[in-house]
């Protein structure tokens, strides 16, 4: 098997013993490795990364080792007054001295150090589960907040561009194949309506960045719920992982995804639309722990985009799926056909119950 011979590549101890298939990724295949020596065990997550996504996944490592080094050196520093003991992936080199190693089809296999006693979980599982993933984003973001976003490179060009992916939808559009797509079926007419409606709205964040309102700062771009790891033991948020994304970006991004991702509690994949909605107790939770960390950075402006950041990544996230639906599923892993058409209906089911709930979501944001 491809990942066993592939897991040896990399600079850990002892023989393989197993590895298996792990996680619910939409881009990149994960597997979680073990290798045991005669008195101990050692357990690491390895990945193969998905070209067709990122095609240069050399400049991801350099981004992680940027990012590892500097947040594992605050994490010490700040360890004596912290609350709990927080927890970052390391890269794990290959016998080579790379941070990754290649195969004979010339894909990007690396590894990772694996967070031992923790899980994380698809859906939200509760307030309190709700609270530890604000407070670990914003957690996040305080430590890399003096990190000069200078020293990341742009990995991939144009994530969380929302403009950009209507020109995305409008390209497949233009193609027989994608008319085909759109006509076939009553709820792809809808999500195009959907999409059109909020076409002029989307450069939202955009605008305010060309007007220099907002600024890049370093971001994790992809913190869902499912990259929010809990300790076992007490229930706490312990660190946030899937560093692919870290790179230059809107801080905005990573708020609106948090929140887009957390308070719908029937998941990303449900196919029963009745029961996605955004749940303002859960928006209440996330905000206060986020904001525990997030006052100290945010400026008045952070503050005047928030609403707008949820509402529009829950909405961006729609269209990419719907776009890659509309393209014939280029971007996004399927399981079984459709199934980023109906990923994009949640999301903009989501977007609608947004905007619907919109004066109780401001309200809630300007209390903390
Ligand atoms: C993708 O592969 P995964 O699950 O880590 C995507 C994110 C989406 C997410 C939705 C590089 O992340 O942007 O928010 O799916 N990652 C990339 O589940 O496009
Ligand atoms: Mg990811």
């Amino acid at each position: 098997m491809k990942a066993a011979l592939m897991a040896q590549k990399f600079a850990v101890a002892g023989r393989l013993v197993t590895v298996e298939s792990t996680g619910f990724g939409n881009v990149n295949d994960t597997y979680l490795a073990v290798f045991r020596t005669t008195f101990s065990e050692e357990r690491f997550i390895l990945q193969r990364i998905n070209r067709r996504v990122f095609p240069h996944p050399e400049y991801i490592m350099e981004n992680m080792r940027v990012l590892t080094d500097h947040v594992h050196a605050r994490l010490e520093d700040e360890a004596a007054m912290s609350d709990r003991i927080w927890q970052l992936p390391r890269v794990i080199p290959a016998k080579d001295g790379q941070d990754f190693a290649i195969d004979a089809e010339g894909d990007f296999w690396r590894a990772i150090s694996h967070i031992a006693s923790a899980h994380s979980y698809e859906r939200v599982q509760s307030i309190e589960h709700a609270h530890e993933a604000g407070f670990v984003l914003g957690h996040f973001q305080r430590v890399i907040s003096d990190l000069s976003p200078e020293r990341l490179g742009d990995t991939l060009v144009g994530f969380h561009i929302t403009p950009g992916y209507l020109e995305k939808l409008d390209k497949a559009l233009a193609s027989p194949d994608g008319q085909a797509r759109l006509k076939s079926s009553a709820e792809a007419e809808r999500c195009c309506h959907f999409v059109n409606a909020r076409r002029e709205w989307c450069a939202v964040l955009e605008r305010a960045k060309d007007r220099g309102e907002l600024r890049l700062r370093p971001i994790h771009g992809d913190p869902k719920i499912a990259n929010i790891m809990i300790d076992d033991a007490t229930g706490k948020g312990t660190c946030i992982v899937d560093l692919d994304t870290v790179k230059p970006g809107l801080i905005h991004y990573d708020f609106g995804d948090c929140l887009r991702s957390c308070c719908n509690p029937a998941g990303e994949e449900t196919q029963d639309l009745g029961r996605v909605m955004f749940d303002t107790d859960l928006c209440e939770v996330i905000v206060k722990g986020y904001m525990a960390h997030a006052r100290d950075f945010l400026t008045g402006e952070d503050r005047t985009y928030l609403y707008d950041s949820i509402r529009l990544i829950a909405f961006e996230l729609g269209l990419r799926f719907f776009a890659d639906y509309i393209a014939g599923d280029v971007y996004f892993k399927t399981r079984y056909e459709g199934q980023n058409l109906n990923r994009a209906r949640v999301q903009l089911k989501l977007t609608e119950s947004i905007e619907t709930r919109e004066s109780i979501i401001r309200k809630l944001l300007d209390k903390y």
